[in-house]
């Protein structure tokens, strides 16, 4: 099983300092890419993944996308690029897939969740 982790950022000051990782456990589904951006835009960077984008800062909460294709072991996700493609201020991003030949624009409906646009 394929797990998704990220590295937190640990600086505290300046560019002469070493910069510091660690790892941390955030679920236990497997996707195929990450996007990191603010999706309700309450100053903390969250992380979306698959069907899934998980409120920062903890990522402990999880709030379902919806719907997803799947073939095989992949899932149709083989990038999350955060971008607000129709300039409403909210963060979009897009994702596309082996499968679906193509890409897919998910639409940031301004609350606390994500929507699927054709
Ligand atoms: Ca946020
Ligand atoms: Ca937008």
């Amino acid at each position: 099983m394929k797990k998704i982790a990220i590295f937190l950022f640990l600086t505290t000051a300046g560019f002469s300092q070493s910069i510091k990782f660690r790892p941390q456990m955030i679920a236990a589904e497997s996707f195929e890419s990450v996007g990191v951006f603010d999706v309700n835009k309450d100053g903390i960077l969250d992380l979306v993944s698959g069907y899934y984008w998980y409120k920062g800062p903890s990522f402990r909460d999880r709030v379902y996308m919806g719907p997803m294709d799947r073939h095989g072991e992949y899932w149709d996700c083989f990038s999350n690029l955060p971008f607000d493609v129709n300039g409403d201020g909210y963060t979009d991003f897009i994702t596309g897939g082996w499968w679906s030949n193509g890409i897919k624009i998910w639409e940031n409906p301004k609350n606390d969740g994500l929507g699927r646009k054709a």
